[in-house]
């Protein structure tokens, strides 16, 4: 960390502005931007000692992002896009991050962010059409608007296994990382968790551990990612199709720059399935999935995929048991977010590496020296969580939000999250939520699901603003069909058939199933959201 990374702003004014944002990660920066442009004075209220949300906090070994870099990145100015050069396809944590920062010094957006400030409630004041906000350490703000830009994945998941706090080894989630990292020389470590961090973080894990423990709960479909640098003339081509491949992106389905065969994966020979297949398997990443257009609706077209990545896995790894464990049976590919790997099923061919079953046997406790599984004690050094996180609405609901009447967010989720277009909530005026339950968000690439709603948000304010309104609310009419329409949406697709999945809040305890982000494709959906706002907001009540 650098000292221009870790700055507080020394302006500690502006405790009216016109504009709260709660988050400086992709979203919360450039809303600041944006909103900035308009000229309104806003504040943005950063727990982090520095920029980068989910780049900031996931600093476990092997972290990297699972889209490539050149469009896992801001589209908003080709200054930068032309600018800044990607090294690797896959960025890792620490390149994605000085990316951050260099967007934080290049539009001098560090001045409006007050870093070391966790918002914990948020009021609105109907007799002022304000909100207020409180931090833990008792400042307060005022302001018009509140946007919240405080991610989808940002609030871990530690599961609450008896016994933990009796470990004598150390423990850790890899959404909360010691910056100093972990040196696991010599150590016995465990890895629990198998989903995208799991898959990311076990190759990298076994080759500094003396053993490595993996405790697998639901065996994972995982396609390998292909990862390698990115060479000048490679750069030079993208820079130049810069225009063409964000345009496909904001066309796309999933907001990548390639768009899903048009084929039926049954309406090909099973030869040529198998050669469409490999040929995806060749060029790795997120694209397999891109394979054939019913893969996420058909569950014969899905088998067809499922299957080939099983036979991939008895492939790859030696011992016939490993392999079995290893093979997903519960799920179809891509219901639950798909992975992509680097070695992952390989690492299992190590002699370093042990593979335990807790959906067979599950985790009955932590003791002082490892994890009981049944009769059986992993003793461990180190154990590592890689279980996840309360996802979309984990991170709004650790706010203590209050709208209208002092209704809390709590209270109205209490079934599941309720919101219109993913953007607003009834009851909560003049409050907008970047990628918000109920919009495309964690299905999509996310820059591109961050800029629309930034765009979005920030058209509709100034429309406020240039009508002289002052208070914007959500129906309760507009939100009941919209929530209808994300479930029926959602229900056309195999998607709720992974029953454990973070989509349906099945990860979570407690939670309610409900199917949490906007399946019916982005490019449908920004449009959906222009013709609201072309049509004058219906849906939406002003005053
Ligand atoms: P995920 O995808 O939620 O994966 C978490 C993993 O941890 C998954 O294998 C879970 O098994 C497992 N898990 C969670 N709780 C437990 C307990 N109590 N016991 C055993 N195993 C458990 O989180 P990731 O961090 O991997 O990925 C999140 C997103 O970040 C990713 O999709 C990308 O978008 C980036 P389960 O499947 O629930 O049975």
């Amino acid at each position: 960390m650098t000292v221009s990374q870790d700055q507080r702003s020394t302006d500690r004014s502006g405790t009216e502005p016109d504009a709260i944002v709660i988050g400086a990660g992709f979203s919360g920066m450039y809303m600041l931007h944006r909103l900035r442009a308009l000229g309104l004075s806003t504040v943005v209220l950063e727990a982090a000692e520095g920029v980068g949300g989910t780049w900031y906090w996931n600093r476990y070994p092997g972290a990297r992002c699972d889209s490539e870099s050149y469009y896992y990145s801001y589209s908003f100015s080709d200054e930068l896009q032309q600018d800044w050069v990607w090294t690797e396809r896959y960025p890792e944590q620490p390149e994605i991050l000085r990316y951050l920062n260099h967007v934080a010094d290049r539009f001098d957006l560090r001045r409006d962010i007050r870093f070391g400030t966790t918002v914990t409630r948020a009021r609105f004041d109907e007799t002022t059409d304000r909100w207020r906000l409180d931090s833990a350490s008792g400042e307060t703000w005022t302001a018009r608007y509140l946007i919240t830009a405080v991610g989808c994945l940002s609030a871990a998941n530690i599961p609450r296994i008896p016994g933990l706090d009796t470990f004598e080894g150390q423990w850790f989630h890899t959404g909360r990382w010691p910056h100093e990292g972990v040196d696991f020389a010599g150590k016995r470590v465990g890895v629990v968790g198998t989903g995208s961090t799991g898959i990311q973080a076990i190759p990298v894990i076994a080759e500094q551990a003396a053993h490595l423990t993996v405790f697998q709960r639901t065996a994972n479909y995982s396609v390998p990612a292909r990862n390698g640098p990115l060479e000048d003339a490679a750069l030079r081509e993208i820079k130049a199709d810069y225009p063409e491949i964000r345009r496909t992106q904001r066309a796309s389905t999933n907001g990548h720059p390639f768009l899903i065969s048009e084929r039926s994966a049954l309406e090909v020979s099973p030869q040529r399935r198998r050669e469409i297949y490999e040929s995806a398997w060749k060029v790795g990443g997120l694209r397999f999935r891109a394979c054939f257009q019913d893969l996420l609706t058909d569950k014969a077209a899905n088998d067809t995929a499922s299957d080939f990545i099983r036979s991939k896995i008895r492939e790859t790894v030696r011992d016939p048991d490993t392999a079995a464990t290893l093979t997903p049976t519960d799920h179809p590919f891509a219901t639950k977010r798909p992975p992509i790997d680097t070695h992952y099923f390989e690492t299992y061919n190590r002699d370093n590496v042990s593979l335990v079953d807790v959906r067979r046997t599950p985790i009955e406790e932590i003791t002082p020296r490892g994890v009981r599984t049944g009769q059986d004690v992993h003793e461990l050094d180190c154990l590592v969580f890689a279980t996840g996180f309360d996802a979309l609405t984990g991170p709004l609901l650790g706010i203590d939000i209050r709208g209208t009447g002092g209704r809390s967010l709590g209270e109205k989720w209490a079934e599941g999250p309720k919101t219109y277009l993913g953007l607003q909530v009834a009851g909560f005026p003049n409050m907008f939520t970047i990628t918000g339950p109920g919009s495309p968000s964690v299905l999509t690439n996310m820059p591109t699901a961050i800029e629309q709603h930034v765009d979005w948000i920030a058209r509709t304010i100034d429309h406020m603003r240039g009508h002289r309104l002052v208070r914007m609310e959500a129906s309760e009419q507009a939100e009941a069909e919209w929530g209808e329409h994300v479930n029926e949406v959602a229900n056309r697709t195999l998607l709720p058939m992974a029953s454990s999945s973070w989509y349906l809040g099945a990860n979570v305890p407690g939670k309610p199933r409900i199917f949490m982000p906007y399946a019916g494709g982005f490019a449908y959906y920004a449009g959906r959201c222009d013709e609201v706002a072309d049509a004058g907001y219906p849906g939406f009540a002003f005053a």
